[in-house]
């Protein structure tokens, strides 16, 4: 059995999207951000960086996985699913999951704390930002329009570390307007009902525990 720590945000809900598409029994264990229990000790001793998501397998010796990409390559070995093995539909699928981690997840992170969250509106940081995620969802739509999933004709890891943020770009301000190709992938994987599942865990929070989640957040970055 899996246990997931984890709370309703881009990182989280690709974890839970991937458990529900593997079929892979797991338990949830809501992590706080208001309350900041992602900064407690218990929880520094399974993700050192302190923050979700993050996984314990208790079918293999309690192994704790932290940093979401490594939780989904983890998960796509362990069951030999949602990633191929040939080496290079293998290289293609890291490659778009390494653009997410290291692109994607950052530009639009730090968007939405600049355009939500920051104490000061700063203009050059927020269309700093808004642009260079909308160049990257640029380069998605030309990936796109060639192919039905992100690294070919396959649904993978890439598709589910994408999704889950790209489907928020209203939410960090970023318009998808004149990027058809990935508006018909948006509505592809979001159609799926592993998807659907995986974003509604945990469950959405209550509006205040929402408001108490965003005034901790800007606690944080002030
Ligand atoms: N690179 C990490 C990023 C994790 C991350 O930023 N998680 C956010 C939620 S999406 C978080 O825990 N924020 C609370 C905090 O920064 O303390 C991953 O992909 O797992």
């Amino acid at each position: 059995m899996i246990e997931l720590f984890t709370a309703a945000t881009p990182n989280g809900w690709k974890v839970s999207i991937a458990l529900e598409e593997l079929g892979l029994p797991y338990t949830v264990r809501p992590i706080s951000l208001g309350k900041l229990e992602q900064k407690e000790e218990w929880f520094l001793a399974i993700n050192p960086n302190g923050r979700i998501p993050a996984i314990i397998d208790h079918g293999n010796g309690d192994f704790a996985v932290f940093e979401s990409g490594a939780i989904l390559i983890y998960l796509a070995e362990k069951t030999g699913k949602l990633m191929p093995t040939e080496p290079k539909a293998r290289s293609r699928v890291l490659q778009w999951l390494m653009f997410q981690m290291g692109g994607v997840g950052p530009m639009m992170g730090q968007a939405n704390v600049f355009f939500r969250y920051a104490p000061e509106k700063i203009p050059y940081a927020i269309d700093r930002y808004q642009r260079e995620s909308r160049r990257l969802f640029e380069v998605l739509e030309r990936q796109l329009k060639d192919n039905t999933y992100i690294a070919g004709e396959e649904y993978s890891i890439a598709d589910i570390a994408l999704h889950s943020w790209v489907a928020g770009h209203e939410w960090s301000g970023v318009s998808v307007d004149g990027l058809p190709a990935l508006k018909r992938w948006l509505d592809l994987v979001g159609a799926r009902p592993a998807v659907v599942k995986g974003r509604a865990v945990p469950p959405p929070l209550s509006p205040e525990e929402r408001a108490k989640t965003v005034e901790s957040a800007k606690k944080m970055l002030a």
